[in-house]
């Protein structure tokens, strides 16, 4: 076997890329480019490439959270150092606005393993190419990855980490929006965790020549830093790999309601009908989204004079109605004279440039468009400071969109088949890493994310008494510390409703637990039929938005019949009573990195048989989601794991360890209570306004129960010193008690009850 020398890879990298950025080879897509990468690499299966490796390495290890953490970086020959991470709590480049986000430094201490779990190995295969190899027992399965087209086991397949946006999610289709190249591996009961910190290309092979083995391919002439998390439990797993990347703050409530947008309500008396609409159906709402058009030519910071001319005055007048405004922000600023962002930006050199030092420009909605260099501070700063317009105007939260970045009629910027990383002048733009300038490939996957950054600590700087709502489309490792996440384009496909579960499970494992897709489906029309399953599952989504892409079919929740308006609206009911379950899921997430939708082994680690199943999910450890995912079908089988549960609307517990035929009309909430659990509901509220004054229900399942109650303002962060009550509830021998575990928040006066098995009585909790 002949191993391609750098002269020839150089040669190879000539042709693919040869013809300039704007006409980079692209693939009639959708590729299925593993046969394009056999071809590229037919021979060179069996053996592994020659190592050139020569440059510098260190290894050491600690323990993290109670889990073995051993950590490699390796550099190239010529650099002192692997770069300086984005992705780390600890690292996160250069000064924050606001601190308080740095946990203690972990104490490393230095070692040389003889051999990592899964015999892990790396080495260098080209000056621009590292390789990664681990050997992937037959029996083990992978998990996270951030966001995968793919069922809950992602082996099997290959995972391309580029951030990506093309809208069509076939099921071959592989680079996403995000990249969070962090593995689960579950072996034998355990799990073990690899985290690879680069935001260049890598792409995961996961055993798929059934050969038992896995590798990964990096394509950067940069170094990186890997972590391998041994042995853990996966709660205690994600508490380990969370305190490396961080955790979300707790969302303002409202952020955890109903949040209803479209590609775009046209005009200001739209969206304030569409308002109207949903208070005088009784549909609870908190948040209502303006796309690209309310934007004055899609001029970033700015609002259409025809269409919005009083925005400031149409922001009030929907808070009047209780609800939030969140406006969409891509990184794409117009090229335009006149335009005092595009001026500002371009005197202060903030916007990406060329190889050749010229300014790089790019097509986006606004037409020809330059992008700010987010790897920057004060780039950040200044994008940071741009947000004070919203805050004028009240705007409530930021959508970031398009911030792979993606550029309009163009495919991936880097050929699915290229095994090389071009030269700086073919990565469509350098940016400004802390080490020095670097071809935008070799930090893609942090352009989104570090937008977002710029965005959330704008934020709150500017408003710094609320916690706040930033919502992203792509994002590397730690975006959950300044966003939420959405996963893009789907359709209103039944395929992409049950693509959901398995796809969130796994972006949830991948320490993000702000995520949802969009409800109802972006592209293509949806149906009557699908919309109201489509509620049954986004109830459970942690981020709960129904948004329609401009083209299809409206999907507002009265869009059809009243009978598929009423079986929404009885989801969107539920979803408002359990807010206070809700804000403890994330409570629970801010203590432990839990995600707030789970697969099954969470909490039933050793039943092997529900280590496979992805058709269902748990929401928090009380609540069993059991969705719908077929047209026309009203029965399906359900695996409950051991114990008694309880159907969510009501009915007949049933015995868990084994399957069960159940049937789903539309409007069944689908999913199980667990024997033994306290939930707090909310009286019907219809909008998070409503929230602090409205008595709380401690509904309880079965003789002996147990449950939490957090109360905490909602909005402010005063729960970081204290402000924040705590209960612990308990009902033994028919009586309900609530021991306090903390009080520091003096909240309004509500009326709390409990109820049993019918009986409903009033309490007041412990002080
Ligand atoms: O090229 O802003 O994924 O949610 O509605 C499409 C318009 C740009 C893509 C987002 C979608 C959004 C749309 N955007």
């Amino acid at each position: 076997m002949k191993v391609r020398g750098i002269a020839s890879v150089c040669r190879l990298s000539h042709d693919l890329f040869c013809v300039g950025e704007c006409q980079l080879k692209q693939l009639e897509s959708p590729t299925d480019w593993l046969e394009a990468r056999k071809i590229k690499t037919r021979g060179r299966e069996e053996k592994r490439p020659e190592n050139v490796f020569a440059g510098g390495w260190t290894s050491d290890t600690t323990e993290v959270q109670g889990v073995h953490v051993t950590r490699i970086s390796a550099w190239p020959r010529g650099a002192e150092a692997a770069p300086v991470s984005f992705a780390l709590l600890e690292d996160t480049a250069t000064a924050q606005l606001g601190d308080g986000d740095v946990e203690e430094s972990l104490s490393w201490s230095k070692s040389v393993e003889e051999k990592l779990p899964f015999n892990l190995e790396w080495q260098q295969s080209s000056e621009c190419r590292w390789n990664f190899y681990f050997n992937l027992p037959a029996e083990a399965k992978c998990f996270g990855l951030g966001e995968r087209l793919s069922g809950f086991n992602l082996r099997g397949r290959v995972h391309t980490l580029f951030n990506y946006g093309d809208s069509t999610h076939v099921p071959n289709f592989d680079p996403m929006y995000k990249s969070i190249p962090f593995l689960i591996i579950r072996h034998q009961g355990r799990y073990h965790g690899v985290f690879l910190d680069s935001p260049a290309r890598q792409r995961w092979s996961l055993d798929v020549e059934l050969a038992e083995s896995a590798s990964v391919e990096l394509l950067s002439r940069r170094g990186w830093t890997l972590y391998m998390f041994s042995n853990a439990s996966l709660p205690d797993l994600l508490a380990a790999y969370t305190a490396l990347t961080g955790r979300s703050k707790l969302p303002p409530t409202w952020s955890l309601g109903h949040h209803q947008s479209r590609w775009s309500y046209p005009d200001d008396k739209t969206v304030l009908e569409v308002a109207q609409e949903f208070r005088a159906r009784k549909i609870p709402c908190d948040v209502i989204t303006l796309d690209i058009d309310y934007m004055d030519e899609y001029r970033v910071f700015t609002t259409s004079p025809e269409r919005f001319p009083n925005f400031r005055d149409t922001v009030a007048r929907l808070q009047d109605m209780n609800f939030r405004v969140v406006t969409i922000v891509d990184p794409g600023v117009k090229k335009d004279a006149k335009y005092f962002v595009y001026n500002d930006g371009r005197k202060h050199d903030y916007f990406c440039k060329k190889a050749d030092g010229k300014p790089f420009y790019g097509k986006v909605w606004p037409g020809q468009s330059v992008f700010p260099d987010f790897l920057r501070q004060d780039v950040r700063l200044w994008w940071a400071a741009l947000h004070g317009f919203f805050i004028e105007n009240g705007v409530n939260g930021i959508w970031n969109d398009m911030n792979e970045p993606c550029l309009l009629g163009q495919g991936c910027p880097l050929p699915l088949e290229a095994i090389e990383l071009p030269k700086e002048h073919h990565q469509l733009f350098i940016q400004h890493s802390p080490e020095g300038d670097v071809g935008h490939f070799e930090v893609r996957n942090l352009y989104g994310a570090q937008m977002s950054r710029a965005t959330y600590e704008g934020l709150r700087a500017l408003r710094p008494d609320e916690r706040p709502f930033v919502l992203t489309r792509s994002g590397y490792a730690g975006i959950q510390r300044y966003a939420a996440v959405w996963l893009g384009d789907n359709m209103s496909w039944w395929e992409h409703l049950a693509i959901s579960v398995p796809m969130l499970l796994n972006v949830g494992l991948s320490g993000v637990p702000f995520c949802g897709v969009d409800v109802g489906g972006f592209g293509d029309d949806c149906s009557p039929e699908l919309l109201a399953r489509w509620y049954a599952v986004g109830m459970f989504y942690p981020f709960f938005r129904n948004h329609c892409s401009k083209a299809g079919a409206e999907q507002e929740p009265w869009a059809f019949s009243p009978r598929v308006e009423d079986a929404i609206r009885h989801f969107v009911e539920t979803r408002y009573r359990l807010l206070p379950y809700i804000r403890a899921l994330f409570w629970e997430h801010v203590r432990t990195g839990a995600p707030v939708v789970r697969p099954m082994i969470w909490d039933y680690p050793e039943d092997h048989f529900a280590s496979e199943i992805d058709d269902q999910f748990l929401f928090g450890r009380d609540i069993l989601v059991t969705p719908v995912l077929k047209r026309g079908q009203t029965e399906r089988s359900v695996y409950l794991p051991e114990g008694l549960w309880h159907p969510f609307d009501g009915g007949k517990a049933l015995e868990g360890g084994r399957l069960h035929k159940v049937s789903f009309q539309l409007d069944d909430v689908p999913a199980f209570v667990r024997d033994g659990a306290i939930i707090p509901f909310v009286d019907q509220i219809q909008s998070t306004d409503e929230y602090e004054l409205t008595p709380i229900t401690f509904r309880i399942w079965g003789d002996k129960a147990i449950g939490l109650y957090l109360d905490d303002d909602g909005i402010s962060f005063e729960y970081e010193e204290d402000g924040y009550n705590e209960w612990l509830l308990r009902w033994e021998n028919g009586e309900f008690k609530s021991d306090l575990v903390n009080f520091g928040y003096i909240a309004p006066q509500r009326e709390y009850y409990f109820e049993h098995a019918g009986r409903k009585e009033r309490v007041s909790l412990s002080r």
